[in-house]
């Protein structure tokens, strides 16, 4: 997609750039996979868009990590980035508009500009700072934050490591200038933060004062150099956050910038929360550039009733699950499953209960059962409507319903489990409808009022599933997909990648004389889970 010229925004999401100190985990395919379905949905309500995704590859934590595997850092970023990260991303059918790494040129040499800029703009000064570090947040910790170990160590409470003391002279950048306006921001613009919980807790740390920022590291060399001072290489959280900017034309290709930046939705978790909201806007606000629309948390997926993490993850990988779900159940069932803002916990036995209940018997058979059935009585050539009453308007209502609901609970609040919800809704109403009408029954009955009856049933159904493929394509690409060629739409409807939200409920679009053809089964029962 070609960014800029018609003077058009994109409607612009991200989500982190992860550390590449190991392989994705579900955690980061959750909120990748959100990213995914926000962007595919508002590119089916024909706006333009931009996905970014990314890599962070400088700091302390992916130093340590090259050094104990005898690589450089770069050559570890390198495998990782081409042997995990991108491939996984591939495999779950992500389609970002871009993939940044921090340490391509693009962005380290904007990040040196931007520093720089701060520095001439007088924001940034030189200081000393002592505190507890925690290298797996790359983050200096308040005292008052930490946790006690039953020996008195200091603990992270994000990672219930030890902290270690750093003593550093460092250049700071005047965060603490930034309180007063950050908290009329968030006054002036009630859903920048989102949830609520992560709102007033962000509202009352910003209350409380915020101190100066130390923005860069004199102990170790993986970093983007301090362009005043190459001694000092710039804080990795500076680093990574500029990727944003960086990655959409920042002081390279104005015209594409203009046309991207800000970002309408920064996707994170809530571990990430106060780097976004406060530290973020505050170097924008620094350099006089637009803030984001909004910061959205996610909850945490929880094993055991821990925050899954690279160190407990149980051993399940997103690969273990989509090879026995399937990718398409897998980028619902997160969704499905936990309320976006939530914590929520995963386990095996759930997955498969709402695999086979929700997604193979309510909505793959009601697919194949209407393709078998007008398959049988009118030879796979979906038949006219010609005998609509009541029952047939309720469906064609509920249909309404569900497209106006997913559209925005989906598209606008990323209330993703209310969205899908409301089309699965849908499908119990069309598979009721079904059980009433009992066409099998009405079928017996050849007289020209009988066959009339059976093709309106049919032709019902048919349409209702053109309009749950529509509703379920940016959840559910792959089964989408199939069910559209299934009911043979293409053919008059054209790709279903184009059909817009705004029209999906409207009745009737699905031209009698199309050939359905019943396909492979949408959600095949599972197999035995794997020992
Ligand atoms: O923080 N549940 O990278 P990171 C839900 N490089 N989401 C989870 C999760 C879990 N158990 N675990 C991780 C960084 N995530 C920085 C970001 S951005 C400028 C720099 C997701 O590899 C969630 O989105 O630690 C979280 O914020 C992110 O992965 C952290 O990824």
């Amino acid at each position: 997609e070609k960014q800029g010229g018609d003077g058009v925004k994109s409607f612009y999401v991200s989500t982190p750039i992860y550390y590449v100190n190991d392989a994705p985990h579900l955690g980061h395919a959750y909120t990748t996979v959100a990213g995914d379905v926000l962007t595919r949905w508002h590119r089916q309500r024909g706006e333009k868009v931009w996905y970014l995704t990314g890599t962070d590859e400088h700091g302390q934590k992916i130093m340590r990590t090259a050094e104990a595997n005898d690589v450089t850092p770069q050559a570890w970023c390198d495998k990782l980035v081409e042997e995990a990260w991108k491939p996984l991303w591939e495999h779950l059918d992500i389609r970002h508009d871009d993939f940044i790494r921090t340490t391509e040129k693009r962005h380290t040499d904007r990040v040196q500009e931007f520093v720089q800029d701060l520095y001439d703009k007088d924001q940034i000064y030189k200081g000393g700072y002592e505190g507890p570090y925690c290298v797996g947040c790359e983050e200096y910790k308040l005292p008052g934050d930490l946790l006690e170990a039953e020996d008195g160590t200091k603990l992270c409470p994000i990672h219930k490591k030890p902290v270690e003391i750093l003593k550093e002279e460092n250049y700071f950048f005047k965060l603490s200038e930034y309180g007063p306006k950050l908290l009329e921001f968030y006054e002036a613009n009630p859903g920048f933060i989102q949830p609520e919980s992560a709102r007033n807790e962000i509202v009352n740390f910003v209350r409380q004062g915020l101190q100066d920022l130390s923005i860069s590291r004199s102990t170790f060399d993986w970093g983007v150099p301090v362009p005043w001072d190459e001694k000092h290489v710039i804080y990795v959280w500076i680093d990574a956050l500029l990727n944003y900017a960086t990655a959409v034309g920042y002081g390279a290709n104005q015209e594409k910038f203009d046309a991207t930046f800000p970002a309408d939705v920064h996707l994170i978790g809530k571990d990430i929360l106060r780097f976004h909201s406060v530290i973020w806007p505050a170097m924008l606000m620094a350099q006089g550039l637009p803030l984001p629309g909004k910061v959205v948390a996610n909850g945490w997926l929880m094993v055991g009733g821990e925050k899954m993490s690279k160190s407990n993850l149980t051993g399940i990988k997103p690969q273990d699950l989509t090879s026995h779900f399937g990718v398409d159940a897998y980028r619902w069932y997160f969704l499905r499953a936990i309320a976006y803002g939530s914590d929520g916990s995963f386990s095996w036995e759930d997955f498969s209960a709402r695999y086979t209940s929700e997604l193979a018997n309510d909505y793959g058979n009601l697919a194949s059962r209407v393709a078998a059935m007008v398959g049988k009585y009118f030879g796979g050539v979906l038949p006219e409507a010609t005998a609509s009453g009541e029952a047939e308007r309720a469906v064609q209502e509920g249909l309404a319903e569900a497209v106006a609901t997913a559209d925005a609970r989906i598209g606008d609040d990323l209330d993703f489990q209310a969205g899908i919800l409301a089309v699965f809704d849908f499908v119990k109403r069309v598979n009721g409808y079904i059980t009433e009408q009992e066409p099998w029954k009405v079928a017996k009955d050849e007289s020209p009022e009988g066959r009339a009856r059976l093709a309106t049933i049919l032709y019902t159904a048919a349409e209702s599933l053109r309009g749950t493929a529509v509703l379920l394509n940016a959840v559910m690409p792959r089964t989408s997909q199939q069910l559209w060629e299934s009911l043979g739409a293409e053919a008059s409807l054209g790709a279903l990648a184009d059909q817009r939200v705004q029209d999906a409920g409207r009745w009737g679009l699905l031209p009698a004389g199309s050939t359905v053809t019943k396909g492979a089964v949408l959600f095949p029962r599972l197999e035995e889970k794997p020992a």
